[in-house]
């Protein structure tokens, strides 16, 4: 079965959204298998961004990642990285389907709740580097 990592971002914590998201996700049929409330540090959110170094959001992208709590998550299911990218919806809120987690309970494309991993090797990359979390 595969796996991706899930983050449910700081502004989904605190609008206290983590239990209807992680109704949704199981209700797609993945299954959580470790999740954890933590406040992620400067360091690991730098690290988990690193592709996005260079771009000129990537300090508001840290900050905002570290603004307060987050709950990171493992799901596993068949094709889990893309049915939950699919669940997910598209980065901008604007643009996400209707029904998707973005749709439902993003507040704006910086602050869009929810993350999800883009491929098998990016969830791989990323469970690694939250794996001493759980
Ligand atoms: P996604 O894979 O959908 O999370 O999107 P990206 O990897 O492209 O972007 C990572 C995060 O950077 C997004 F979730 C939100 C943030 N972002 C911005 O704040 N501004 C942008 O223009 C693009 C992304």
């Amino acid at each position: 079965m595969e796996k991706t990592l899930c983050i449910i971002k700081p502004d989904a914590v605190a609008n206290g959204f983590v239990d209807k998201i992680n109704e949704k996700i199981t209700g797609s049929g993945l299954a959580i298998i470790n999740s954890k409330k933590i406040l992620i540090s400067k360091e690991i959110a730098e690290k988990f961004y690193a592709e996005h170094s260079e771009r000129p959001f990537f300090g508001e992208l840290v900050d905002f990642m570290i603004s307060g709590d987050a709950v990171v998550q493992i799901l596993e299911g068949e094709n889990a990285v893309k049915s939950y990218r699919a669940l997910m919806g598209a980065t901008n809120p604007d643009e996400a389907d209707e029904g998707t987690l973005r749709a439902e309970f993003a507040e704006s494309l910086s602050k869009n709740a929810v993350h999800g991993s883009d491929s098998a090797d990016s969830a791989e990359r990323e469970i690694e580097i939250m794996s001493d979390i759980f």
